[in-house]
């Protein structure tokens, strides 16, 4: 799967979503996901012009906004437009599928209102891949599933990944992939991403762990990496943006020359 084109895939992938991110990164020639974790509206959507001509997805957390309204999401959307980005509300859902259900479409935020894709813990059981998909799936959205973290001492390994795939597989015409650190399924519809991504290798005080663009991209076969401060904290977001999308591109040749 590693050695096909983002385009190829596009062309198996079940859900519409999985197909319309693949065609978008392949057409942009980019696998790089901007973590917008800032504290306004307008930061986000300042942040969102500057990296959206880089990004294939746009990722949030709508909840560390002080000043939320659905008004803003309908500038995102704007932006999202203009330069052809989608957009990932990364809320890691936890619950039982009919609070899920009630979380996704409801509440202050109307996640599944805006927001292309978003993720879940599988902790639950599949039930809450089947309460999302109730509210997302009419809507045409897609979900991740968190198969590992990047942080250090993550309880989501082992046979919890693989529980995790097989849940992913089973809903392929709702679940579009992964939170991972490394590939996890050779299905080329499923799309892996993985966060805990800067320029050199390292940790945060809070037990962030990250990986180089080329060994996630590379060595460990992910499709999109996702990149928090090491470009909203950045002098020249804009400038970083375009150097994460050069070396998560580039690490792509790497990844097929691999025996994948
Ligand atoms: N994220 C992780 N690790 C995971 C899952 N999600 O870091 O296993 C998210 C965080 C943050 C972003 O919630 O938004 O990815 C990483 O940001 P950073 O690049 O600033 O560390």
């Amino acid at each position: 799967v590693a050695k096909m084109s983002y385009g190829e895939r596009a062309g198996m992938a079940d859900s519409n979503m999985a197909k319309e991110l693949l065609t978008l990164m392949e057409s942009k020639q980019t696998n790089l996901s901007v973590a917008a974790d800032v504290n306004t509206c307008a930061e986000v959507l300042q942040l969102a012009e500057a990296v959206g001509p880089h990004i294939c997805l746009f990722k949030t957390h709508v909840d560390v906004l002080a000043d939320f309204s659905l008004a803003f999401t309908l500038e995102l959307q704007k932006i999202a437009d203009k330069h052809r980005f989608l957009i990932f509300e990364d809320r890691k859902f936890a619950d039982i599928g009919n609070t899920v259900a009630m979380q996704y479409g409801g509440g202050v935020y109307r996640i599944a209102d805006w927001s292309h894709i978003t993720n879940a813990h599988t902790v639950p059981g599949p039930g809450i891949i089947d309460g999302l998909a109730q509210v997302g799936k009419p809507k045409g959205r897609g979900l991740l599933l968190l198969g590992q973290m990047s942080s250090s001492g993550t309880l989501a390994d082992g046979e919890y990944t693989k529980k995790t795939v097989e849940m992913a597989v089973a809903r392929r015409d709702f679940c579009i992939g992964f939170i991972c650190t490394s590939r996890l399924s050779e299905d080329p519809s499923m799309i892996h991403m993985t966060p805990g991504v800067q320029l050199e290798e390292g940790t945060d005080s809070l037990g962030q762990r990250y990986l180089t663009p080329e060994v996630v991209i590379g060595e460990r076969t992910s499709d999109v990496i996702i990149v928090g401060r090491g470009i909203y904290k950045a002098s020249d977001p804009a400038a970083a943006a375009l150097q994460y999308k050069q070396r998560g591109w580039a690490g792509r040749d790497e990844a097929k020359k691999g025996e994948g």
